[in-house]
């Protein structure tokens, strides 16, 4: 039987597909509401063929627990949230669900780390845990399954794309290797524990720079009176070119903050990644710069005519951890009106829940994300426009 610990955006779906492929599963979470809320067979959040895949592991009696088993192997899939201060990676909850299995695991037992961390942590935070339980170094085996799977294709990214293992024993990790081919197609490298973690934390920092660079372009372009869109698609021309899309911010729970982890324990060894995060932390204020001029240019002083369209962190999910929309709200109080469809609780003053009273109370609507609803023209004509992702068409449109 496999206890997979932490049942959030990718512990889920991981315990989900290894039910629905055969394997015994026992999801264990700390939050009650979330057991309870998948024991009586409803999903916690949404996300492209998560309710099929949902049922399929439930017919193959996948139970829910806020409880740890003993048995032989656990996935730890919790949250590695960054110290605001340090930047440094908090590893409490990694660390608290590692205590946990402790407690009850045999000798023998394998352990395998799915969280993102970053490079040494295990070594420095996990591994000296298991002599103050009682384990000899070899008696727990320890292993790093870092997960790249995108928010919105998260299933299918499942099944194909490549993983990295990180394990100490070569034999282990082949084990371990085993258990994820139950679903995953791809490709699966076999590496140490430190190259698992650092290479999970350095694709994301590469993305992070990447979209830097395509902000930092938007902005030199806004000011030069260029056309950064056609500048982009025209280099994007060249075979070794790829530049990413400018936007209003970073969000999500990894790509702002799993680089921050190497600026925390590297820093001066990184002042390119250090530039690229805080261009990036910066968008929203820009945004809000943007805003105002566009107002100014169309006579508009009343804020709270003013909507911003989407509170999530990118287009097509309802995760809005690290939400650029959420950080131009907190750092500009000044009343703006709200509206994203996939999020119908209430995470902002002025929230509207239908599309068409967002749109009536606003004279200019700010597109912050782009969900299918916005590509598909969901706006009414004759409002002042401003599109910060470069989804919609047409004349009078505004842009960063
Ligand atoms: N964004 C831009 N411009 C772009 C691309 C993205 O502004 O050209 C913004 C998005 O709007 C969003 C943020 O960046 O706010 C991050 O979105 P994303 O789609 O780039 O990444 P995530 O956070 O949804 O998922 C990433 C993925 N990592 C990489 O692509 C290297 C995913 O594979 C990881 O599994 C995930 O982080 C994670 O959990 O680590």
């Amino acid at each position: 039987m496999i206890n997979v610990i932490g049942l959030g955006y990718i512990g889920l779906p991981t315990a989900l597909m290894l039910a629905s492929r055969g394997a015994d599963v026992v999801g264990t979470d700390i939050n009650r509401e979330t057991v309870e809320r998948l024991a009586s067979g409803k999903t916690t959040f949404r996300e492209k063929g998560l309710d099929e895949l949902f049922a399929a592991a439930v017919e193959n009696g996948i139970r829910f627990s806020t409880e740890y088993c003993e048995t032989d192997t656990y996935i730890v899939s919790v949250p590695t949230p960054y110290d605001d201060e340090t930047k440094k990676v908090d590893p409490t909850y990694v660390v608290s669900a590692v205590k946990q299995v402790l407690e009850i695991a045999p000798k023998g037992a394998t352990v395998i780390i799915e969280s993102t961390v970053s490079p040494g942590t295990i070594d420095r935070c996990v591994r000296p845990l298991l002599r103050e339980y009682g384990f000899a170094a070899n008696e727990i085996h320890l292993v790093h399954a870092p997960e790249r799977i995108l928010p919105g294709n998260m299933l299918y990214e499942l099944e194909h794309n490549s993983r990295t293992i990180g394990a100490d024993d070569p034999r282990i990790g082949e084990r371990v290797k085993e258990l994820y081919s139950l679903f995953c197609k791809g490709t699966i490298v076999l590496t140490d524990i430190p190259t698992a973690e650092m290479t999970k934390v350095i694709e994301n920092t590469y993305r992070a720079v990447n979209i830097a660079f395509a902000n930092e372009l938007m902005m030199l372009c806004r000011h030069a009176g260029m056309d950064v869109g056609e500048i982009i698609r025209i280099c994007n021309m060249h075979p070794r070119v790829n530049i990413l899309s400018p936007g209003p911010g970073v969000g999500g729970h990894c790509i702002p903050i799993d680089p921050w982890f190497l600026v925390g324990d590297f820093g001066d060894r990184m002042p390119l990644v250090r530039t690229a995060l805080q261009i990036n932390d910066g968008m929203p204020d820009y945004v809000f710069t943007r805003i105002c001029e566009v107002m100014k240019e169309n006579g508009i002083t009343d804020f709270s005519r003013v909507g911003l369209y989407g509170l999530t962190y990118k287009e097509n999910v309802d995760d809005v951890r690290e939400s650029p929309t959420l950080r131009l709200l907190a750092g500009h109080p000044v009343g703006f009106r709200v509206y994203d469809p996939m999020v119908c609780r209430k995470l902002a003053e002025n929230q509207m829940f239908r599309l068409e009273d967002f749109c009536d109370a606003c004279d200019m609507i700010v597109v912050m994300v782009g969900h299918d609803e916005i590509k598909a023209g969901g706006l009414p004509a004759g409002k002042i426009i401003l599109d910060t992702r470069n989804v919609c068409r047409g004349e009078g449109v505004y842009r960063l």
